[in-house]
């Protein structure tokens, strides 16, 4: 499918090539560490591969070499050579997939024999490119058994079928050298609480996360499993809702010391956040785990996973994860789709491209604000009466409130101090 196209390589911001990285330059150091480090780029195996342009009011507009293979394992064949030939050619260190992108279809347990046979394939592939497993996943939303759910579903048996499918997919993550399993709960809430026992749904879900943390940790899986947050769609209420919701959740049930979040831009504005919002409330409680990088459309309502364009959005991001230190097993994965009237292979060349160049751009812009502009101290200064005596004794709690009243007389009447966003907002600017 890709053969026509050579290795994309940086030619710098000068250049005129569609085919080529203006800003992208995996070696280049910013931050003291190479740009690949701090992106760790992954290609989902599903929108690129998967993903044939059909909506709920069109059919396919997209065609793959291997649409009209009979046999799913040639398929699956097919399909992941050329799946390694794109990667290797875009030149992203990782890739993530839920089992049935790679073979397809059907019931858990034929899922799981053609996951077997395909393997030691797949195994190949990734040594002889040197392409990585960023996560792996299991899809346990499109089944029609999983209209009510999979690990929320109000019928036991539909649960022992997502566990089977689940044990094989993060078999399937470690046989790989996975370095993360994600949880996307794409069914896992309600469209009428009137049928729903609510309590007793999130209680079996949480009851299946930690039998998945128990098994995998038993069989070796050291990396980190990640909950993706998303408010609805196509639940009309998604248990994951945000971040935060995710967060109380992972804690209520022991699981803050396995799971991290991963974070999809378009979930954030869906939740009526901003990205940067749901990736500080990550940060802040140490579980900002990996990205799933695309953009939302603020018109509509729903999840239109486009690819990264908005410098300004993803500057602020790179600023977030920069301040928190980075990624440690996540990375960067292009949940991202081309247009419907997007139809040729180039047209996902020049998608993933543009995206990559977006977040390289913006990891240098964000990387200098903090260096160089007095962002960091002009915040900090917004907070220096916490160092005063009555601030830090406040913060270390040796306060009460009648010693604070004593301090209020002392100090008088408050002067007003500016918050000055539009001096931050400028400093942005400027830098981009
Ligand atoms: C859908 C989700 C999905 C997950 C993986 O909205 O973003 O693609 O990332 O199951
Ligand atoms: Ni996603
Ligand atoms: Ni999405």
């Amino acid at each position: 499918m890709f053969k026509d196209f050579e290795q994309i390589k940086y030619e710098g911001r000068d250049s005129d090539n569609p085919l080529a990285f203006k800003w992208y330059n995996e070696k280049e150091l910013v931050a003291g560490k190479p740009m690949s480090d701090h992106l760790r780029f992954a290609v989902a195996y599903w929108h690129s591969f998967c993903g044939d342009g059909s909506d709920q009011f069109g059919d396919p507009t997209r065609f793959f070499p291997w649409d009209n293979v009979k046999d799913p394992l040639d398929k699956a064949k097919q399909k992941l050579e050329s799946a390694f030939d794109f990667i290797s050619k875009l030149g992203t260190p990782f890739y993530c997939f839920h089992d049935t992108d790679m073979v397809g279809n059907g019931t858990v347990f034929e899922i799981e024999k053609r996951l077997e046979k395909i393997l030691p394939l797949v195994k190949e592939m990734q040594d002889s490119t040197g392409i990585s497993l960023l996560w792996g996943t299991a899809n346990l939303f499109s089944d029609p058994r999983y209209m009510n759910g999979a690990a929320t579903n109000p019928d036991f048996r539909v649960l022992t079928h997502a566990a089977t499918q689940l044990k094989n997919a993060i078999d399937a993550t470690i046989a790989l050298g996975g370095k993360n399993y994600v949880f996307w709960g794409g069914r896992e809430g309600y469209m009428s609480l009137h049928n729903t026992d609510m309590q007793r749904e999130i209680d079996n879900l949480a009851m299946m996360l930690t039998m998945a943390r128990d098994y995998g940790r038993k069989n070796g899986f050291t990396g980190t499993f990640l909950i993706e947050p998303k408010p609805m769609e196509p639940a009309k209420h998604q248990y994951d809702y945000d971040t935060d919701t995710v967060i109380g959740f992972l804690r209520h049930y022991g699981l803050q010391d396995d799971f991290k979040i991963n974070i999809e831009v378009n979930h954030a504005i869906l939740a009526g956040h901003t990205f940067q919002h749901e990736l500080q409330v990550a940060a802040n409680a140490g579980l900002l785990g990996s990205i799933d990088a695309n953009k939302g459309d603020y018109q509509n309502g729903w999840d239109t996973d486009e690819f990264p364009t908005n410098i300004y959005e993803v500057t602020e991001a790179m600023m977030v994860i920069l301040q928190s230190g980075g990624f440690t097993t996540g990375g960067i994965n292009f949940d991202a789709k081309m247009r419907r009237n997007s139809t040729g292979p180039e047209d996902l060349f020049y998608a993933h491209i543009s995206g990559m160049d977006t977040f390289a751009r913006a990891l240098i812009i964000a990387d200098k604000i903090l260096k160089q502009s007095d962002y960091i101290s002009l915040r900090n200064k917004r907070y220096s009466s916490f160092d005063s005596p009555g601030g830090s004794a406040f913060e270390k709690g040796q306060l009460t409130l009648e010693r604070m009243r004593d301090l209020a007389l002392e100090y008088g009447e408050p002067e007003s101090i500016s918050g000055r966003q539009e001096l931050f907002e400028m400093l942005i600017s400027r830098y981009i």
